[in-house]
């Protein structure tokens, strides 16, 4: 009897491995056209929309506190990797700084190229979310997003913007750009919320 309750499925590590979902031990890169490159001195995280405008430069950021995390990542293309380890603002960090206006329920971060992607407000902030410049004790590289990036690991890794520019505050939801073209508003690996129609 008591087996039946301790008996894990061997492949989904007692739940940590959403459904439809492979363990990986690479990192692979997934961008949507080119990947961009800059030095860190151009790194500029404007604030939009219905919140005080303010321009957070990187010295600023740097200027915050710094937390590392470790968690697990996981992409819509069905992979998941463990232990992932950032450096970076935590966005309840970076909030102290930010003036909300009345009626802000959702965000659109807004990256280099043109990428954007939504949140619900109570999503973007989690405790556990950052705004990452460092991976794994280095420089996060730029085909990962850096200089700088959001991870966002509660959601599908497509809601974490890398090469983040702007955070547009926003008294609605809007689609980003993998929403617009038939990605889930949400995205909760352990829903599976990967299409709009799921
Ligand atoms: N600016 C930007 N951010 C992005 C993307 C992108 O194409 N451009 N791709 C998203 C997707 S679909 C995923 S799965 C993750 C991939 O991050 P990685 O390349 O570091 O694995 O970044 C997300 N953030
Ligand atoms: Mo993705």
């Amino acid at each position: 009897m008591l087996g039946k309750f301790f008996k894990k499925p061997a492949d989904d590590m007692g739940g940590r491995v959403p459904p439809g979902q492979t363990l990986t031990t690479r990192f692979p890169v997934l961008t949507y056209g080119p990947s961009q490159q800059y030095a860190p001195e151009e790194v500029v995280v404007r604030i939009l929309g219905l919140a005080e405008e303010h321009t957070f430069t990187w010295t600023d950021l740097l200027a915050l506190p710094q937390t590392t995390l470790t968690y697990d990542i996981h992409c819509v293309t069905h992979w998941s990797k463990f232990d992932t380890t950032w450096t970076g603002v935590r966005v309840v960090d970076l909030m102290e700084h930010i003036r909300l206006k009345p009626g802000a329920t959702h965000v659109m971060q807004h990256s280099v190229g043109g990428y954007t992607t939504n949140l619900r407000l109570d999503d973007f902030t989690r405790p556990e979310n950052l705004i990452a410049h460092t991976f794994n004790d280095g420089p996060l590289a730029a085909e990962h997003g850096g200089p700088l990036r959001m991870v966002v690991p509660h959601l599908y890794f497509w809601k974490s913007a890398k090469w983040l520019t702007g955070l547009e505050f926003m008294d609605a939801d809007r689609p980003g750009f993998w929403e617009r073209n038939g990605y889930h508003m949400r995205g909760d690996p352990f829903r599976e919320e990967r299409y709009d129609d799921d």
